[in-house]
């Protein structure tokens, strides 16, 4: 068996291939580059993800780019029941509505908006007017989750899934923006950041925070 490769830590989206990689019980190691450190433009890291961007996934013949793509691959390739698996062709399509909602809605037209505009200021422009209206759009979306999850203990109804592990890394992204979350959906996030494999990730992605080494080895 080859040994997986997750190339990025210390970003919401790092966190996702890294959680999905600790749920699975996988054998992988974390190449722990950053964003904005250089390490994505070199030549070498290059040639291997022309996006120059993280998180990154080498398996064999497999080179991924994309946390979602990267999180499908592990979890269509290794199941190991831990992480509802969907098999039928309707079942797919629910798990994905969830995961292009989240991915689209909270993670590229919100948060990631956010971020453009304060942190990346210096290189998107910095605009309180955006930030505030990428703010008040994701609120939305959060009533449309606080009202699912009012009566429902995960996203799907069969349990523990890939949206649930997409939407928990959108929510600590944006508590890390300070923004309040419905009280439903923060109750959904503390017990879903109970996992075990939720806490592993979060030392292997966020070293500095919790003093340990990026050594992603499970
Ligand atoms: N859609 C991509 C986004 C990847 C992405 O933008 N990653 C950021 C860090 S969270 C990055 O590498 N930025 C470096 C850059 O844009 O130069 C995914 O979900 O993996």
């Amino acid at each position: 068996m080859s040994t997986i490769r997750i190339w990025g830590a210390g970003t919401p989206r790092s966190l996702r291939p890294i959680w999905l990689a600790e749920e699975l019980g996988l054998k992988y190691e974390v190449m722990p580059i950053g964003p904005r450190t250089g390490e994505t433009q070199t030549p070498e890291y290059t040639r291997m993800n022309r996006k120059q961007k993280i998180p990154f996934l080498v398996d064999g013949d497999i080179r991924l780019s994309e946390s979602v793509a990267i999180c499908r691959y592990l979890l269509g390739t290794y199941p190991n029941g831990e992480v509802y698996l969907p098999a039928t062709a309707e079942a797919k399509a629910k798990e994905d509505e969830w995961c292009c909602y989240i991915f689209g809605e909270l993670d590229e037209t919100s948060l990631y908006v956010m971020r453009r505009h304060s942190d990346l200021a210096d290189i998107y422009g910095a605009s309180e007017v955006v930030i505030a209206s990428a703010a008040g759009y994701l609120k939305r979306h959060l009533d449309v989750l606080a009202q699912h999850l009012a009566n429902h203990e995960h996203l799907m109804a069969q349990g523990f899934s890939l949206p649930d592990l997409l939407l928990v890394s959108c929510l600590d992204w944006a508590l890390f923006y300070g923004v309040e979350l419905p009280p439903v959906v923060a109750q959904y996030r503390d017990r879903i950041a109970q996992r075990a494999a939720y806490e592993r990730a979060m030392q292997i992605n966020y070293p500095d925070l919790f003093g340990g080494v990026a050594n992603g080895t499970a």
